[in-house]
């Protein structure tokens, strides 16, 4: 049976078993589509069933968490912990607390996680987890009371060498710290069993900025081979957390002009640069929405959500040299792509998981614009992470300017690993494929020396 064909049957399966997970689907579409030229020069990963075996999570763990609102009332969330691969490494991902949460969107992120976390280089496997709990709106102590339940369910899954959680949408260092406080209650082990910890207790220098870093270190490395840099760039960025505040951070560093930012409720464009104090308090010390930050700069242009023009998001309608999608999945559509291409931008890097439509990547890719895609550009944050667990196993303390090294040269690592195997494969400067089949390559081939476990 040609290879196109056996794909298809696959993702045929993955949609029959699991109905309703649109992102899931989205995702196993776009990888296993892309491992064609890989599938058919080495036959032994479909003799092998790998495909088959690699959709489905090794142990997906659905739990009820029960906690108290201040009012005394009782509440009740739904937990995820979906521990998809452990081929080569302990289970390692993010946790994500959002109201949109739900099975097929931490099945896609888990999936996700498997091939960026091989791309990285180093030991981890892939997981993800979450809740439907919606952190918005709830005092310090109803979110205390949220993390405390939900790890009274979640430390039975876990462990330094089992399976290691962090922060994603929703989940930051506060979460962390109540999250540990609890595992630590329950089991009596002080142990690196979550990444993203505070500075004081077993924390890496760097973790909270490394997505962001690593994401403009990515398209540093990526306009490198085409003579291009990020100085005197227009670039824009949406999103308003960790992941997009760090990215604007870091394009100041490299003399690049970051322009936009974004949450649920509007866009800012702010024509002579993001003032980057003014958004770390408007966010960080103050958790305003960005209305907060049009008052604090008049001139600044704020397009509320409500307002967006029907032809596509406000973020994407800037021209820019450079963009920067740094909020949520499928963020970036087709109608913004095309926006994109009219205003002449040279590269879409993804610094957040999945935010740009399967039909908006085509369009961007037909039209020359070069993609980093997420697995690959915001890898830096979970390689980080890894630097964390590396730091806790020897009991170490690495200075910011030493992880930073070790954060550029994994990035490098990734975009050379990504390019030089879409090289390899005939596609050069394709990383959607040349990412995809370098990490599916290197799990598949540890399955298949495990026996396909
Ligand atoms: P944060 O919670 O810090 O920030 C998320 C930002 O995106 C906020 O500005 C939020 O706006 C906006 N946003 C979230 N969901 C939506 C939505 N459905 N519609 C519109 N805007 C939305 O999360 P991070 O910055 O950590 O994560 C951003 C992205 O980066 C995610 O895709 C995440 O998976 C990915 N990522 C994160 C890593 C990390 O280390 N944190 C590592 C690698 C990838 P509002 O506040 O109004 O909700
Ligand atoms: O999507 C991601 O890579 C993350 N949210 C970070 C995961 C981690 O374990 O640091």
């Amino acid at each position: 049976m040609p290879v196109s064909q056996k794909i298809k049957e696959i993702l045929n399966y993955v949609q029959t078993c699991s109905p309703g997970q649109e992102e899931f689907y989205q995702a196993t579409h776009e990888v296993l589509h892309s491992l064609v030229p890989l599938l058919e020069q080495d036959s032994r990963y479909l003799e092998y069933n790998i495909l088959e075996s690699i959709v489905v999570p090794e142990r997906s763990i659905i739990f009820r968490v029960n906690w108290v609102d201040d009012t005394g009332k009782r509440r009740t969330n739904v937990g995820y912990r979906v521990q998809f691969s452990s081929a080569i490494g302990p289970y390692k991902g993010g946790l994500r607390f959002h109201p949109s949460v739900n099975l097929g969107i931490i099945k896609f992120l888990g999936f996700e996680q498997i091939f960026k976390n091989a791309l990285t280089g180093l030991q981890i496997g892939g997981a993800k987890g979450g809740s439907n709990f919606d952190p918005k709106g709830k005092s310090d102590n109803e979110i205390m009371r949220f993390c405390q339940a939900f790890m009274s369910e979640l430390y039975k899954h876990i462990g330094k060498q089992r399976d290691v959680p962090a922060g994603d949408i929703g989940v930051g260092a506060r979460e962390i710290g109540y999250l540990f406080g609890q595992y630590k209650k329950l089991t009596g082990e002080f142990e690196g069993v979550l990444t993203g910890k505070g500075l004081n207790w077993g924390g890496s220098k760097l973790r909270k900025e490394a997505t962001g870093y690593g994401s403009v270190y990515f398209a540093e490395n990526f306009l490198k081979v085409y003579g291009k840099d990020l100085a005197g760039k227009r670039c824009t960025v949406s999103g308003s957390g960790n992941v997009a505040i760090h990215t604007i951070e870091k394009l100041y560093d490299v003399g690049a002009i970051p322009i936009s930012c974004s949450d649920s409720k509007g866009t800012i464009y702010h024509e002579n640069g993001i003032e980057l104090a003014s958004l770390k308090a408007v966010k960080e010390i103050h958790q305003q929405s960005l209305e907060a930050y049009a008052a604090l700069h008049p001139d600044a242009v704020y397009t509320s959500t409500a307002h967006y023009p029907k032809e596509g998001h406000a973020v994407w309608q800037i021209p820019c040299d450079v963009a920067f999608p740094s909020a949520t999945q499928n963020e970036l559509t087709l109608v913004d792509a095309q926006k994109l291409v009219d205003n002449g931008c040279i590269l879409v890097n993804e610094g957040a998981n999945m935010p740009t439509t399967p039909e908006a990547v085509e369009y961007l890719r037909l039209h020359g614009v070069l993609f980093s895609p997420g697995k690959a550009a915001n890898s830096g944050g979970v390689a980080t992470s890894q630097l964390e667990m590396s730091q806790n196993a020897s009991m170490s303390n690495w200075s910011a300017e030493e992880v930073d090294i070790k954060l550029r040269t994994i990035m490098q690592t990734v975009f050379k690993t990504a390019y030089d195997t879409s090289v390899e494969f005939g596609c050069e400067g394709d990383l959607i494929k040349g990412a995809n089949i370098a990490g599916f390559r290197k799990v598949a081939d540890s399955m298949i020396e495990q026996g396909s476990v």
